[in-house]
């Protein structure tokens, strides 16, 4: 079955991928979870409020992780879709079924320095204020981050501010936030939520990995080295990490290895956020050998990343290819594979099987250096 015809299926509700198809057992050997502990890294996933209600997936997370992103329930656009009005009932689920489970949660995001992913009046309120006129938007800002702290004050450690960078200039992402406030959404981000929760980790996040461009990187860099220059109360930066885009091409290993040496010299932490491994560009169409390639390169990266003691967590952008954000119809088109295919970018695949990028994430862990 292609990717059309499996979505065809998923949305007239037939199949659910990894639902009705009959669910392996979960790996037997000790957790990722548990091959992190050893070594002081967290290992986490993604999970959405859907898959909240797959017991298999969900069983298969509790067994794997110790840490809990949501995956869409806490961004802003969800949690406010009109000024005032909320809808938090996801939101509100998976953070009882992390505390149930005892289950560290990131908080992901606060504020996302992009249009399409805020709430649209609130980019529509910032478009109706002059420059100099900022108090409607901070108003909104403090009263969004107080509602977060009073809902869900478990967070451990938040995204106060998610790809604030514009990879294509390196600077602060041109939007109507920006254009009102500059530099100044970057310390309001982390100064409401320091406010809101002072024993939280605080953390700018964005889309980066080993295939960044240097450009970006040094975007990144300059963001954080201002920022901390201001005295921006910021923990950590969280690298995405979602990985695949150069596979089967040479890369730049050592531009890697000398931005996260620069981020360990700024005194900050590291986090992996978000990751997994597209073989949209592995021409074969044979699954064994897409999840081989993905493999071997996901743990060439984090292999490299995890040398670094600074980098305290790994979580991926959920476990199974079956309830990947991939394999869903609002991924866009561009990044499909030509075959069509379904995306293979995860440890486990649609029928809750590891696959050997489960081996390659637990053998990274298992010989990432201790931390302290
Ligand atoms: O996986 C998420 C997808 O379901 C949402 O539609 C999308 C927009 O909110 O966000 C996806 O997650 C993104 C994350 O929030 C930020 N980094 C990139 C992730 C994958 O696109």
């Amino acid at each position: 079955m292609n990717r059309r015809e499996t979505l065809k299926l998923m949305g007239a509700g037939a199949v659910a991928v990894g639902v009705a198809s009959p669910v392996s057992a979960a790996f037997s050997g000790p957790s990722l979870a548990s091959l992190g502990r050893k070594r002081g890294i967290g290992f986490g996933s993604a999970l959405s409020g859907n898959s909240l209600d797959k017991a298999a997936y969900v069983r298969l997370l509790a067994s794997e992780c110790s840490l809990l992103t949501a995956e869409n329930a806490l961004k802003w656009k969800y949690l406010e879709p009109y000024d005032g009005e909320r809808t938090y009932g996801d939101a509100r689920a998976l953070a009882d079924y992390a505390e149930l489970r005892g289950l560290r949660q990131r908080g992901h995001c606060f504020v996302w320095n992009h249009h399409d992913r805020m709430p649209r009046w609130l980019i529509n309120t910032a478009a109706s204020l002059r420059t100099g006129d900022t108090s409607k938007l901070t108003r909104r800002m403090w009263r969004h981050g107080a509602f977060l702290a009073r809902e869900f004050p478990g967070i451990h450690s938040w995204d106060a501010l998610n790809e604030a960078v514009d990879p294509w200039t390196g600077e602060l992402r041109e939007t109507e936030l920006t254009r009102l406030l500059g530099n100044r959404l970057v310390d309001l981000s982390f100064r409401i939520l320091s406010q809101k929760y002072p024993d939280t980790e605080l953390v700018y996040n964005d889309t980066m990995n080993w295939e960044a461009s240097q450009l970006h990187k040094n975007g990144v860099l300059r963001l954080l080295e201002r920022a901390i220059k201001r005295g921006v109360p910021i923990d950590a930066l969280g690298i995405q990490s979602h990985i695949g885009k150069t596979l089967g091409r040479p890369r730049d290993e050592l531009a890697w290895r000398k931005f996260l040496e620069e981020v360990q010299g700024l005194g900050l932490d590291v986090l992996i956020t978000e990751f997994d491994c597209s073989d949209q560009n592995i021409i074969k169409r044979d699954a064994a050998i897409r999840d081989a390639e993905t493999a071997a390169f996901s743990k060439g990266y984090l292999d490299l990343t995890l040398s670094f003691p600074n980098v305290r967590d790994v979580v991926v952008w959920s476990l199974s290819d079956g309830e990947s954000y991939m394999n869903r119809q609002s991924y866009p088109e561009y990044r499909w594979r030509t075959d069509e295919l379904p995306l293979r970018g995860h440890a486990y695949d649609k029928r809750l099987r590891p696959k050997p990028m489960r081996d390659a994430i637990a053998l990274s862990l298992a010989n990432a250096p201790d931390r302290a």
